[in-house]
């Protein structure tokens, strides 16, 4: 096997013996067959969508192999003999040779990965899209152009050019996405989130999927049973349409590489609709529920029926069955806190604009930060804890995705009103921080570049990939990014984003914040 798409890939470099996040070689082999049967099918179909099945088929099998989402290799088997099939009924075309994905000149083999693991995590944002009833053509043509591309000879200008193409792309598709969950659930409001656990059945909700949750939701409805989210799924407490259901309670636990600590005989049941899920321990995987392109061997699944209806019956009697805690459970964040604050997406934030736009120019505020991204399992991560916590008093940190459980339970105060800690989403709500700068940078007659704006960005998966790909292509320059390098990245790719966009590795919170605030 050859793995290197995430962030804690083995040694830095790849993981060739088996995964770090515990997928196994036949896994990873599956996956790559896949990949390489995608490539064909994008042939097949002539480098654009030739429907709206086959478009599915094509974002479900590319999320399936984005890290921590499916470890069961029958299941990806059953995606590979779907796609032949799909191909073989569009005139069939060759695969991309398997031995060629990670081989060959490093510089082809980096650009070809960025792409290619980008796409991934476009893939994750369309699939959330599409369960909600959005789907756009553009952005379904991109991934049979994008797919039938990877498999081809280009230069490094093209190369660049397709990477700028695709981030314009997946903006498009982040506001896709955006537009599904507000138009589905209402805007976002800040919301606060307890991190304790009320006595009596739950059911902790982990991943992405909002839809998941909500139909969650309707069938736990009025029957003794609370709900908590977990992880990147903690924003959802803050639409209008998912807060308004009493029995969804809280936020269990911390970000994803925490989990097998964390879940160790809680007396609860679990559901992961889409990414982070880690190798469950013995002591709790009879509890945990996989549903959507969510795959581990042995754990029971939850298929999708007519109109992507979902029966959670087994979740529901598995948690009666648990009982849940006999007495209310006090339980805190990393840094002791037990309440955390959600919901300022672009629709709260540039309500407040004219009050943002004051305290910049009155010097009350300084500048601010989006700390954002992932979080993940290593130490060097504490950067983000350490960055926030020595940010001065006269800063604002907004906030997205998994990465925030570092410091989402500090208070840290507030400034004209403001809290100094904003949390904007999920990592797709990257458009939310994407149009909240450009509205500012209207406002200031200046362009993003020139804001009183830093990113200071924590990578683990391929949405992070997708997502910096979206920043380079809006001409974002300067970025922080940690807390290790892509290892896909090789030195003269690398060289070449330094030179272009000015991306820079974070050093330690005290050098990076002098060399920003001057
Ligand atoms: Fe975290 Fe996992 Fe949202 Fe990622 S839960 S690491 S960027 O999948 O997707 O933030
Ligand atoms: Fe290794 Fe990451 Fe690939 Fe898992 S996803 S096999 S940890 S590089």
């Amino acid at each position: 096997m050859f793995c290197f798409q995430c962030e804690q890939t083995a040694g830095g470099k790849g993981c060739v013996k088996t995964g770090v996040c515990g997928k196994k070689p036949e896994v990873a082999i599956a996956q790559d067959k896949l990949t390489c049967a995608l490539i064909g099918l994008a042939r097949a179909a002539g480098g654009k969508s030739p429907g709206r099945d086959t478009a599915v088929l094509m974002i479900k099998s590319l999320f399936a192999t984005v890290t921590n989402v499916n470890f069961d290799e029958k299941r990806i088997n059953e995606l590979i003999e779907e796609v032949e099939k799909e191909k073989n009924r569009l005139g069939g075309a060759e695969n991309f040779n398997m031995r060629d994905l990670w081989n060959g000149n490093v510089d082809i083999v980096s650009f070809r990965s960025t792409l290619l693991l980008g796409i991934r995590g476009m893939a994750a944002y369309a699939y959330h899209a599409h369960v909600l009833g959005k789907e756009n053509e553009e952005v379904m043509n991109w991934f049979f152009k994008g797919m039938k591309t990877i498999g081809e000879d280009h230069t490094v200008e093209e190369w660049l050019d397709l990477l700028m193409e695709f981030g314009n792309i997946n903006l498009q598709c982040m506001a896709l996405l955006d537009e599904a969950n507000t138009s589905a659930y209402g805007h976002p409001v800040p919301t606060k989130v307890t991190t304790n656990v009320e006595k009596g059945p739950f059911i902790v909700v982990s991943g992405h999927d909002l839809h998941d949750l909500k139909q969650l939701l309707e069938q736990t409805e009025g029957k003794g049973i609370n709900i908590y989210t977990h992880g990147e799924m903690l924003p959802a407490h803050a639409y209008p349409e998912l807060k308004k259901y009493p029995h969804l309670k809280g936020n269990f636990g911390t970000a994803w590489q925490n989990q097998q600590k964390e879940f160790d005989g809680i007396p609860g049941a679990f559901l992961f609709t889409t990414n982070c899920l880690m190798p469950p321990k013995a002591s709790y995987a009879d509890r945990v529920f996989t549903t959507s392109v969510v795959g581990y061997p042995g754990l029971r699944h939850i298929p999708e029926g007519e109109n992507g209806v979902k029966d959670f019956t087994p979740v529901i009697e598995k948690a009666i069955e648990l009982g849940g805690y006999p007495e209310d459970m006090h339980f805190t964040g990393i840094n002791g806190g037990s309440v955390l604050t959600t919901g300022f997406a672009r629709n709260t934030v540039l309500s407040v604009a004219d009050k943002v736009i004051d305290a910049v120019k009155s010097g009350a505020i300084r500048h601010f930060f989006l700390v954002g991204g992932c979080d993940g399992a290593k130490p060097g991560r504490n950067y983000y804890t350490e960055f926030v916590k020595k940010a001065p008093k006269d800063t604002i940190i907004l906030t997205l995705a998994c990465g925030k459980y570092r410091f989402n339970d500090l208070d840290l105060g507030t400034i004209g009103g403001l809290p100094r800690i904003m949390d904007m989403g999920q990592c797709n709500d990257a458009y939310s921080a994407i149009q909240v700068a450009l509205d500012l940078a209207k406002a200031f007659d200046c362009t993003v570049n020139e804001l009183p704006l830093t990113l200071v960005l924590s990578w683990y998966e391929q949405k992070a990939v997708c997502i910096l790909l979206t920043l380079l292509a809006l001409g974002i320059k300067n970025i922080y990014l940690g807390p290790s390098l892509p290892a896909f990245l090789s030195s003269n790719v690398l060289g070449v984003l330094v030179d272009k966009f000015g991306i820079r590795p974070i050093t330690t919170p005290e050098e990076d914040l002098k060399a920003i605030l001057g």
